[in-house]
């Protein structure tokens, strides 16, 4: 390994050296294959994990199932503490795993801190939400009756997270589903194992601290067929899925085979609308920042600036200038701006992306490439790009997880730039960047953008943990994080309690014996 403190930080996370597989004192049960992870940042060995078998994941299954006995019936205030607990240590860890964070998925220090961050955050949204889960009470229209509502844990809820945020999407999942009473089992990416066992880790010490069955929290490890593990068996009620729209698909399919519930986090294809009244500098800083923070890998990443055309050159030659400034390197060192790729089959798709934005008619106007020589020899580190291109290209209707940016041009009113903003197939983030009331106010309408997330004069990423994050149409519908997105890892039921010694039917329905 590198400098910048990553053989301690393995070290602290529990992971350090070959980790073969079973994470130390988890309850991991993995005896298949081995995968490898490497680092996208110098292409070094980072560990070792072994693959979940099926046999693994049926001893998993069945700690899973048993321990949701013994945590359902615990007061979810109480819930709430150890999720309280598992905060603390995430303060205590937090500078370790963001640092893995940054090594094994490549974004910068400061972002691997920030997603350590959101874990903190969540588990603190989690510990008040514990003592509010409620229900409502609602008048009965029989005379004497009592009529409530009520929710109830689900039981095992099944996790697939991504690379990209390889911890803190995690988190949001687990902390609200361990205070609604779930335990989670949890599928981490392959390209990201280490993360996943250092969470466990962290996970398994609180559970043991207090005396609790560590199948409350229970990882697997392997590709999309230890995913189908648990998109396949009834056993698990919901299913919240992060990942590309094609994953999405198949596992939205897969669950309501069985009529599971499937919570789904996937592609975006999100943009900036920049009015003649936009501030520019704020213009620029949210844009750069949403194109080419995390590598252009996030799903709220900006991928098309819709500008109008009075202002168009202004604001692409400011975004150009600011790309100028930006530096290209290895993301622990905080004087660069920029990180790798999560690996070459993603610069791949980079590629292929700017090869076919310029067959389409696209125009360049920051120049691509890969990066060689020293410092880039893992080979994912690439130039963020920007090109002048059209809507309806198809490479522009498509979600490039990389650093590509697109500037589309639009005249006339507001309206325009929203139907252009609408007309992709994904519907995660949104913004607009306007000093002009009507024109933010008609952006936010009923007609305006689409998206689960809409912004006014902030970029597409860098969403807070207290807001439901999600979106519309390909992206999947689902919801997780803040507000009231606790409500999809509860079962509701309805109660009516009648006590007269009548037996008055609904409806005021006669059924005399
Ligand atoms: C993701 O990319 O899957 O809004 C999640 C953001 C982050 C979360 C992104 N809070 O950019």
């Amino acid at each position: 390994t590198t400098d910048f403190g990553i053989d301690k930080a393995l070290k602290t996370l529990g992971v350090e050296g070959v980790n073969e597989g079973t994470s130390t004192g988890s309850n991991s049960f993995s005896n298949g294959d081995i995968i490898e992870s490497f680092s996208p940042v110098d292409g070094q060995l980072i560990g070792k994990v072994k693959t979940t078998t099926k046999e693994d994941y049926e001893v998993v299954m069945d700690r899973a199932t048993s321990a949701f006995k013994t945590w359902r019936t615990m007061p979810a205030p109480q819930r709430g503490e150890i999720v309280r607990q598992f905060g603390e240590k995430l303060r205590e860890k937090k500078e370790a795993l963001g640092k893995l964070v940054s090594y094994e998925m490549g974004k910068s220090y400061q972002e691997g801190l920030g997603e350590v961050q959101e874990m903190i955050d969540i588990c603190d949204f989690a510990v008040g939400l514990s003592r509010q889960l409620h229900g409502l009470t609602m008048h009965s229209e029989r005379p004497g009756h009592r009529m409530y509502e009520q929710y109830h844990p689900l039981g095992v809820v099944g996790i697939i997270s991504a690379f990209n945020f390889p911890v803190a999407v995690w988190a949001w999942n687990t902390a609200l589903a361990w205070i609604c009473g779930d335990v989670c089992v949890w599928k981490p990416s392959e390209k990201t194992p280490m993360c996943g066992v250092a969470c466990q880790n962290i996970a398994a010490e609180v559970f043991k601290e207090n005396n609790l069955p560590e199948g409350i929290c229970n990882l697997i490890n392997g590709n999309y067929e230890v995913g189908e593990f648990m998109t396949k068996d009834a056993r698990i009620p919901l299913i919240s899925a992060t990942g590309s729209t094609r994953m999405g698909k198949i596992v939205a399919q897969e669950v309501a085979a069985r009529l599971g519930k499937s919570l789904l986090e996937l592609g975006g294809n999100n943009a900036i609308i920049v009015t003649p009244d936009a501030d520019i500098k704020m213009t620029v800083i949210g844009a750069v920042f949403g194109a080419v923070g995390t590598a252009g890998q996030r799903c709220t990443s900006t991928r098309r600036l819709i500008i109008h055309e009075s202002i168009y050159d202004q604001v692409k030659n400011a975004v150009v200038d600011a790309y100028k400034q930006l530096r290209i390197g290895n993301p622990l060192d905080e004087n660069n701006h920029v990180g790798p790729l999560i690996d070459t089959d993603a610069v791949t798709m980079y590629n292929n992306a700017l090869t076919q934005v310029v067959e389409e008619g696209g125009n360049i106007v920051v120049e691509g490439g890969v990066l060689s020589g020293e410092g880039y020899e893992s080979g994912c580190y690439v130039r963020p790009a920007i090109a002048e291109a059209k809507s309806h290209f198809k490479i522009v209707q498509h979600e490039t997880f990389a650093p590509v940016l697109y500037l589309l041009k639009y005249s006339g009113e507001v309206e325009n730039a929203i139907a252009i903003q609408n007309e992709v197939a994904q519907g995660l983030s949104s913004a607009i960047m306007t000093n002009n009331l009507r024109e933010a106010e008609r952006f936010l309408s009923v007609a305006g953008s689409d998206c689960g997330i809409a912004n006014v004069n902030i970029g597409t990423s860098g969403a807070e943990i207290g807001g439901a994050f999600g979106g519309e149409k390909e992206t999947g519908g689902g919801r997780e994080s803040g507000s009231d997105a606790w409500k999809v890892y509860m079962r509701r039921q309805t109660n009516t309690i009648n006590y007269t010694a009548e037996l008055p039917l609904a409806q005021g329905i006669k059924f005399d014996l």
